[in-house]
């Protein structure tokens, strides 16, 4: 992914907020629909997903065809480095809980000198070796690097994960989060809103850009007007089950005249 777009991306999360879904189907088309609808990324889920390093190859070539960033979340840190070979222009870590952690991902996700990523440069990345050497080592670490905080030992560690260099977005993960509350599933439990909300000032504090998960419209106008500039609207099977119950509906209502 070309160094101008994550520029571009940058700045509208610095001006205001960027937007777009986890994609759990197999199909590249959902993330070209995505692209086309206007989103500004799509989260491409090993963590949740059936999704394999093979098929998402596929998946990020849409996106790029479709203007639309491919950020990939990944399983575990093993899968971090493999996934940008393939042309992420993110990665995001699931449950992260301490700073020891997330130095760890940023070692697996940059080369030197900001970090140890196996060298390859006979990948997609790379343009399978058709990019000058110097002009992909000079790119490649130009990739965001997001980390879900998603649990109490990461509140409890918040100040010294804060402070880890190369870490590009803290991530709320509002369902992990009210599990590890004892609350699971309840996203709006003001228990949870108040660990969410101090999250989120804490990071503005430390003008760190901060990004959480929303699957309907009072949560996504709760959580912009908050501030938050990473904007994880739902997921494409969840768009695609509401937009079906609308369908019905309307037929319904047709029907009922
Ligand atoms: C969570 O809410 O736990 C996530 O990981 C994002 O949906
Ligand atoms: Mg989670």
């Amino acid at each position: 992914m070309g160094m101008a777009i994550i520029e571009e991306f940058y700045r509208k999360m610095r001006n205001g907020y960027v937007i777009g879904p986890f994609m759990k189907t197999c199909d590249p088309a959902f993330v070209e629909a995505a692209g086309y609808a206007g989103m500004d990324f799509v989260i491409l889920d090993m963590e949740h997903g059936p999704a394999s390093v093979e098929s998402l190859q596929n998946h990020i070539r849409a996106a790029q065809v479709a203007g639309v960033l491919p950020v990939v979340r990944v399983g575990s840190c093993g899968d971090i480095s493999r996934v940008l070979d393939i042309g992420a222009a993110g990665v995001q870590i699931p449950q992260i809980s301490s700073a020891k952690e997330a130095e760890a991902v940023v070692r697996e996700a940059k080369y030197f000198p900001e970090g140890e990523r196996g060298v390859c440069r006979f990948v997609r990345a790379a343009k399978y070796s058709a990019m000058e050497k110097s002009e992909y080592f000079r790119k490649a670490n130009h990739t965001l690097v997001i980390i879900q905080l998603e649990g109490q030992q990461a509140l409890e560690n918040l100040n010294e994960i804060m402070e880890v260099p190369g870490i590009d977005i803290l991530f709320i993960g509002p369902y992990d989060l009210s599990q590890s509350l004892g609350l699971p599933g309840q996203t709006t439990h003001p228990a949870v809103v108040e660990q969410m909300q101090e999250i989120v000032e804490r990071a503005k504090k430390k003008h760190i850009l901060v990004g959480t998960f929303m699957d309907n419209k009072e949560t996504l106008r709760k959580w912009s007007n908050a501030g938050v500039q990473y904007l994880s609207y739902s997921v494409d099977t969840g768009i695609f089950y509401e937009a079906c119950v609308w369908v019905r509906k309307q037929m319904n209502q047709i029907n009922a005249c």
